[in-house]
Parts: structure tokens; sequence; C-alpha cells
């Protein structure tokens, strides 16, 4: 064991409040979804059960229509902004109001794979909310073909280029007043702008004030786009749910019904003028004319091609340290803001996934060595500069801690 692997243990009990993980003091102070099973993920490389808890807290907080919430408020904290009063979701405990890539099928199935016996009750007992929640997104957000976002919060991937046409869209110019905490836990350079928040948090009072209605927000709401990145995770997680569902003895056709609905919905979502997947607007039926990781997440899908494939070259040997969140060739391209170019260790990890399974062993490694250079360099930060590794962002990050102990060292 090394002292990276002591490190990243250390930060997942540091992190840990009893039942889920905070994904950083300060910054992040509540359960994440998407981050929640990443950590489960890490968990089960030293503490199995701690890793099916994590799980079962995220699901605990389901909606009954089957949503699962981004943001689990368990204990208010001031230092994050908009807390659960501007949600206003009236759940309990308090929630957001919209949803993050479902990954946690994919991190359940890797966490029952590391210990099938220890946790067949465990998964016996999630795999029906998983379930629901896969529902949710078919029924809900697969109604006109691949996976649609109400706010590019719901993507994971929140300021990326890809949403810069659906934001165009939503007049942030009416918000009331409100303070910041982001920027005062981090460079606010590196952040996304006044103009990007007044619109997330227009986008989140149109949901307050419709109660939550998905027909509504999905009809009339101010933002509706197609996210390549999430309907790959989605894709990917109904095969990894239709394995679980098999190996606990459940008739598992519906879920590859769904599967086969989205896998055929992929040529809305191609674009051949970028010679790539692509985000789209549906309000409007635009491209969103730029690449970013999202499109490449395709590989975890089993849904890469020969254009992809020379895509995400160009824009890999374009960079030094693992693959950028946007093209560093557009204008748009910036190393350290956010998500418009910078380098994710965790989002490395479900795209070397993809390598492996597509019979590119050789990417995996490139990308595992380049991800595990940023983390010996400079620790477990959120997110780094993939031209010289400078670390950005949080610090002592759960799902970076979570990825080394499960793939990058
Ligand atoms: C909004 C916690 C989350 C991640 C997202 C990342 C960032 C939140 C924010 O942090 O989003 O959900 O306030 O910036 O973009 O992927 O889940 O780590």
């Amino acid at each position: 064991m090394t002292d990276l692997d002591d490190k990243a243990r250390a930060i997942l009990r540091l992190n840990d409040k009893g039942g889920y993980t905070l994904p950083t003091h300060g910054l992040y102070p509540y359960q994440w979804n998407w981050d929640s099973a990443f950590a489960a993920w890490g968990f089960a490389t030293f503490d199995n059960p701690r890793a099916w808890d994590e799980l079962d807290t995220l699901m605990a907080s389901q909606w009954p229509s089957g949503m699962v919430p981004h943001i689990i408020f368990h204990k208010v904290d001031p230092g994050y902004f908009p807390g659960p009063d501007v949600w206003g979701t009236g759940q309990t405990p308090p929630t957001s109001g919209i949803t993050q890539p479902p990954v946690a099928a994919t991190m359940a199935r890797l966490v029952w794979e590391m210990d099938p016996d220890a946790g067949r009750d465990r998964l016996a007992a999630l795999y029906p909310k998983l379930l629901a929640w896969h529902r949710w997104w078919h029924e809900v957000r697969c109604t006109h073909g691949p996976a649609a976002i109400v706010h590019p919060w719901e993507s994971g991937r929140d300021n990326c280029p890809d949403w810069d046409i659906g934001m165009a869209g939503v007049d942030g110019s009416s918000v009331g007043p409100y303070t910041r905490r982001d920027t005062g836990h981090v460079d606010p350079d590196m952040r996304p702008t006044k103009e990007d928040y007044d619109r997330y948090i227009t986008i989140v009072e149109f949901g307050r004030n419709c109660g939550w209605d998905d027909k509504t927000i999905v009809d009339e709401g101010p933002f509706l786009m197609s996210d390549p990145g999430t309907t790959f995770v989605l894709l990917r997680a109904h095969r990894d749910l239709a394995v679980l569902g098999q190996a606990l003895g459940h008739d598992v056709s519906q879920i590859e019904e769904w599967a086969a609905a989205l896998r055929s919905a992929l040529p809305q979502i191609w674009n051949p003028a970028l010679g790539a997947y692509d985000a789209r607007n549906l309000r409007t039926g635009a491209f969103a004319n730029v690449l970013g990781s999202g499109a490449f997440l395709a590989y975890l899908a089993g849904a890469g091609n020969t254009e992809l494939d020379t895509q995400l070259m160009r824009v890999w040997d374009a960079v030094s340290y693992g693959i950028p969140s946007a093209d560093p060739e557009a204008p748009s391209f910036h190393s350290r803001k956010y998500w418009r170019g910078p380098s994710w260790p965790f989002l490395n990890a479900l795209l070397a996934i993809g390598f492996t399974e597509n019979g590119r062993a050789d990417l995996a490694e490139r990308l595992r060595a380049e991800t595990e250079m940023m983390l010996q360099k400079h620790g477990f930060w959120e997110y780094f500069d993939p031209l010289d590794a400078a670390p950005c962002g949080g610090a002592d990050f759960t799902w970076t801690a979570a990825i080394w102990l499960t793939w990058a060292r």
C-alpha cells in the first residue's frame, strides 16, 4: 500500500458524514447524486457494507415519481448556494428538484461484483429503486428519444459549451438578489459566470413555481436539451441494471426495451457537420456544434465509431493530462474554467472503462497513466488543467480519491 492509497482512504473517511459522503468540505457540503455513486465504488475497495450504505442513502431520497435528486440537504449548511429554501421541494430531508446522470446502477454493479455473496441482500433491496429511476428516465426524459435535461446542472457538466445555445434562451434578467457561495471557496475565475448563475437560478425558480411538475418543466420550462453524456450513461446503466436484475432472477425484458429504444434514438444526437455526437436544443432543434467529453461517453455505452475516434485523438493529442472536457481547438476552450476544458479524473475513469471494453486497452492505459501523473503531482483535487496538470476547484475530493483506489493506481 502506498502513501496515496492511505491518503485516498483518509479522504473518503474525512468526507464521510455517516451513511453519505460530501464531495468536499466547504465548496459542496451536501450529498450529491453521482458523486455518491463513485464514493460507493471507492468504499467497496476497503469497506463493502459502507459502499452499500452510500447507495442506500442516495436512493432513500428518491421521489415518488422515481426521480432521484441531484442534491440531498441532510444538514443545512449556509456555505452552499442555492440551498433548500431556494429549491422549495418540500421533501424530507430537503432535496433539490432536478437529477444527475444515472451512473448508480453501473457503480452498484461494480460494487456487487467485488463481493457478490456479501452484497446480494443489499442489491435485492436497492434494485426496485434503481428500476423505478430508470423507468422515470424512460417515461419522463426520453420522450424525445435521447435523454433530455432541464437544467445544465443535471448533466453534471454544468457550464460546458454544450449548453450555451440553450442557456442563451433563458432570460436571467429578472432573478431576485442572491449571494453566491462557491466563489468564496475557490478562485472565481475557475467557476461559472454571474450570467450563468442568473440563468441557473431562473430555471430553479421556474421549477419551484410549478411545484416541480415534471410535465410542465419538460413542456414549458426555460431549458430543454438532449445531453449525449447523460444519454450514454443511461444507456450503459440500463445494461448494468439488466445484468443485476438477471442475477437476482428478475425478468429484465422491459429494461432491454428501454435500452433498445434509447440506442435507436442515437442518430438524433449525431451531428454530421461536427463528425461527433452533439448536444441539441429541443426547443429549436439546433445542434450545439461543439465537441465535449459527453460525446466520448459513447465508448462507455458501446456506441463509438471511427469518425468519433478521429475527434477523440484530435482533442486528446492537443493536451497532456487526460481527456479535456471541451475541445481545445474551439474558441470557447478555457483550460481552468470548470467544464469548459479541464480534465476530470472521475470522467477519465468512465471513459477508460469504455475504451477497455471496446478493445482499446492501450488507450485506457494511456488515460490511466496521465490521470495517475496528475494525482501523483498534486493529490486528489476536483479537476486539473489538461495542459500543465495545475490542480483546480476543491481539494481532498471524494470521487477523485475513489477512482484512485479503484482505477488510477
Ligand atoms: C452543481 C459536486 C458537483 C458535481 C457536478 C459538478 C458540480 C455543482 C456546482 O459539483 O456541480 O450541481 O455547484 O457546481 O459540476 O458534476 O456533481 O461535486
